[in-house]
């Protein structure tokens, strides 16, 4: 780059970027006092470690994890043998008899068995030698611009410092202690874990082999007589192994290992290493006589970051993890009369902000931490984040933390793209195969149908069928038959974000599996239409005609507004593709003949193919908005009068709800063009939850701003980081929008490298005053940029604008036409611009 004009840009970055002095928080969650409770304590991960760290002066825990620690093995086939039979009976039951209570029961014989669930690795104490003295000038924080997680605190005139943080190049936990005086610290780590293990002592090195059992029931699955928790499968597969090892380098003093544990007395700084390994060995290997080398993988990595100095540790770890951290921000100026902000520990920041205080700054703190915890949670190579992420502490842990996949698993996923973090989507994306490798076989066995199927719920086994033990799941959640053909949806984002070809090479025969399943599917109704029978719309229940719940009928919203989704994304790019056309007029045809979308006599959009009264009006699901959001069938240009019905019938559903229910409100009311709604979602979510609260209560935020289903659940967190990017660019709707929808409570501000499909970088997004006043987008891979702009802006400089007319003709932005819409309707406030873009460009405007 020639230097007038790499200064010129640095110039504009800086213009872009400046904002008030007190807007620049430093985005640190930080406390007063020790965690009591998990959800107090603060969260580090790899990706594949976690860790759970409490800060305890005296008794310090750090609560480990390791990513592919589950229960069991390798999905067993040939499981229910007579459930291809019972689907011809369900068909009649509805379509015929309209007797949706023999549908649910002739359901439950549609069912395998439950998922597996992730597992806790084990709890490493530290007992720190304090002579007695009560700790004083306590603080701890978790500094997202760094990924560490710092304690402090002064004991005998001694100050203490501890720092952890989980490092990705070099596999391990690191935990540095210092003292500030010589050879004051003297602690004991012992090692121990909830599943069968045995502690070992060689070589300095503490090391703690364990077995995972070979099956864990869900939490909710409690029958009399039934062994929840089953240790060896003697006929079939046995469970995983595991090991962790710790080692601790002391500067000045000593350190030993004996079976107790390790044993510093007497150090000016002590440098404790932490590795894992599982002999997981991909979803199809008995993970016992096919397993990996656990003792190998762990030692390895144990013996080579040991190696290295703190210092080189950190470096690496800093480099590794600002890569990836530092491509996008959020900085929201402070509204004049703030009050708390970044200046209170910051359970007492949520506190106020629960009470009421405006807090930009804590807002733009949770975005970041989505962000955070998705670094943290989901690498390359390693299995998707599941409900709880990466972090769980108990054997039987809520709904197995596994991936439930009628929602909470693509959550999850959700700001991957948009906030710049794309390979992080590659866990998932990678995991389909082998969903779709399981989910053949259910198809065919349970349904005598082509292509593949998944279902609710699913595991590090790639599990595909209902679950249920054989008829106890309840066919509300259990027989739902939408898992794949929505998580097919993934596969076509990236391919929209990226626009890498040889991705969507490998994605696209998925994408067709899964529409030749649908297609078989489908079903006549008798009035013209393609219908899916048996239907279910996650959770949601219905009264029939004499008044009793039903949850078994036809053509539920969801089912539909999935499928032709579906269909539309596997024509677009079987016509990229170049390849299946004859398959392409299939799904066009199939997609002409689906049940529409229908508006009920309240004017909102139905759940159900009739309007039925629904059992709980108020249902934190509202399954039949997936057209809304994650979906395109339903947006401001091209479908209005479908646009008002969902708005609607999330004025009918309400804000309250759990964590994910709110987080996925912010991105329904975002798309719907409502800023301030959105907002009001934002603070919902962000309402603090009691560290004590487990189950039950109103969703929200934990004082470690982990989102409270409640309990802990993970997927809220990325709901939100992606609902605020959702206000501030959206990309669906056949143009890249900017501040689509900004809310009042956050008039001025700055985003950088959020991402839109096309492969348009928005490099920085700045507005005053509500009003847009600078922008820079890069085009990665040329094209026409289509922009979506408040209307009345006045153009102080940039590339000239030209006034749109017509469809876009970037082929990244032309889904609407496969839902047959055209574009025009009611865009908002806001006008259409076209600018011709190179690959590799960037393009700068100011107003
Ligand atoms: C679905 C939801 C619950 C919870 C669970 C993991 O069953 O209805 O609220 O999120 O998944």
């Amino acid at each position: 780059m020639a230097f007038p004009r790499l200064l010129q840009k640095l110039a504009t970055f800086a213009a872009l970027l400046t904002l008030p002095a007190h807007a620049q928080q430093s985005p640190k969650l930080w406390y007063r006092q020790p965690a009591q409770q998990w959800v107090e304590a603060l969260p580090l991960g790899n990706g594949r470690l976690g860790a759970i760290v409490y800060g305890k002066p005296e008794q310090e825990l750090i609560q480990l994890n390791e990513s592919t620690l589950w229960s069991g093995g390798p999905v067993e086939t040939g499981i229910n043998p007579g459930s291809a039979a019972v689907l011809p009976q369900v068909r009649q039951a509805l379509l015929q008899d309209q007797d949706y209570g023999r549908a649910d029961r002739l359901s439950h014989q549609m069912q395998g068995f439950f998922s597996e669930s992730y597992l806790p690795l084990g709890d490493v104490r530290l007992r720190q030698d304090l002579g007695g003295q009560t700790p004083t000038d306590y603080y701890r924080d978790l500094d997202l611009a760094s990924a560490t997680a710092t304690t402090r605190f002064t004991a005998g005139g001694v100050r203490y410092e501890r720092t952890l943080f989980a490092s990705a190049p070099d596999k391990v936990l690191v935990l540095r202690l210092t003292s500030s005086q010589p050879g004051k610290l003297s602690l004991d780590i012992s090692a121990r874990s909830l599943l069968r293990y045995q502690v070992a002592a060689a070589a300095g090195e503490l090391v703690v082999r364990g077995k995972a059992p070979a099956h864990v029931d869900p939490n909710y699955y409690n029958k009399p007589g039934r062994q929840p928790i089953v240790q060896a499968d003697t006929a079939g597969c046995n469970g995983m192994r595991f090991e962790y090892r710790l080692r601790a380098r002391t500067r000045q003093g000593t350190a030993t290992a004996d079976t107790a544990g390790l044993h510093v007395r007497g150090a000016t700084e002590v440098v404790v290493f932490i590795a894992a390994a599982t002999s997981f060995n991909g979803f199809d290997k008995c993970p016992d006589s096919q397993g990996l080398d656990e003792d190998a993988l762990a030692t390895a990595a144990l013996r080579a970051a040991s190696g290295r100095s703190y210092e080189s540790l950190l470096r690496r770890h800093l480099d590794d993890y600002q890569r990836l951290f530092n491509r996008a921000t959020l900085t929201l100026a402070a509204p004049a009369a703030a009050g708390g902000g970044a200046a209170l520990p910051t359970n007492e920041r949520l506190q106020a902000y629960t009470a009421g205080a405006a807090d930009t700054g804590l807002e733009a703190l949770y975005f970041q931490f989505g962000r955070y915890l998705l670094i943290s949670a989901s690498r390359p190579g390693g299995p998707p984040a599941n409900l709880q992420g990466i972090w769980n502490k108990e054997l039987r842990a809520p709904w197995s933390s596994n991936y439930t996949i009628n929602i909470n698993t693509q959550m999850n996923y959700w700001p991957a793209e948009a906030t710049g973090l794309s390979e992080l989507h590659q866990p998932l994306l990678d995991w389909l195969p082998g969903l779709a490798r399981t989910g053949r076989a259910t198809a065919r066995e349970f349904y005598g149908a082509r292509g593949w199927v998944a279902h609710h719920n699913s595991d590090i086994w790639a599990m595909s069928y209902a679950v249920g033990n054989r008829g106890d799941g309840d066919p509300v959640w259990a027989n739902w038959y939408m898992g794949g053909n929505w998580l097919c949806r993934h596969l076509w984002e990236h391919y929209l974000y990226t626009g890498d070809q040889a991705f969507l090479r490998r994605a696209y025969p998925l994408m067709k599996s899964a529409a030749h399943f649908s297609l078989d599917w489908l079903v006549e109704d008798g009035k013209g239409h393609l219908v899916t029978a048996p239907s279910t719309t996650p959770e949601n229940k219905f009264k029939d005609a004499a008044g009793r719940e039903q949850s078994v009928s036809v053509g539920t919203t969801m089912d539909l507004s999935i499928i032709r989704d579906l269909f539309a994304s596997v024509r677009q790019a079987s016509a990229m593709l170049g390849v299946d056309a004859p398959l392409r007029d299939s799904l066009q045809a199939a997609t002409a003949r689906l049940l529409p979308l229908q508006i009920g006599s309240q004017g909102q959009l139905l759940e159900w193919s009739q309007e039925f009264t629904e059992t709980d009006p108020r249902h934190r699901h509202a399954s039949h908005l997936y057209g809304l959001y994650p979906g395109w069938e339903i947006t401001p240009h091209t479908s209005p009068a479908l646009l008002a019905a969902a708005r609607k019938s999330l004025e009918i559903r309400g804000d309250e709800g759990t964590g994910w229910s709110k987080g996925w409100k912010i991105n329904w009311w975002a798309r719907l063009l409502d800023g301030d709604h959105a907002h009001r979602l934002v603070r919902q979510l962000l309402a603090y939850v009691p560290p004590t609260t487990g189950w039950g209560g109103a969703g929200g935020t934990y004082p470690n701003l982990f989102d409270a289903h409640p309990p802990f659940q993970i997927d809220g967190n990325f709901a939100g980081t992606a609902g605020m990017a959702e206000m501030l660019v959206q990309s669906h709707d056949g143009a890249l929008h900017l501040l689509p929808a900004l809310p009042g409570a956050w008039p001025s501000g700055t985003a950088t490298g959020l991402r839109a499909r096309g492969g348009f970088e928005v490099v920085a997004l700045r507005w005053e005053q509500g009003r847009l006043t600078g922008l820079t987008i890069r085009s990665t891979l040329g094209g026409n940029l289509r922009l979506r702009l408040p209307a009345g802006l006045r153009l102080a400089s940039g590339p000239a604008l030209t006034p749109a007319t017509g469809r876009n003709a970037n082929a990244f932005y032309q889904q609407s036409a496969y839902f047959g819409a055209q574009p025009g309707g009611a865009a908002g406030a806001a006008a259409d611009y076209d600018v011709a873009t190179k690959a590799g460009k960037e393009y700068t405007w100011r107003w």
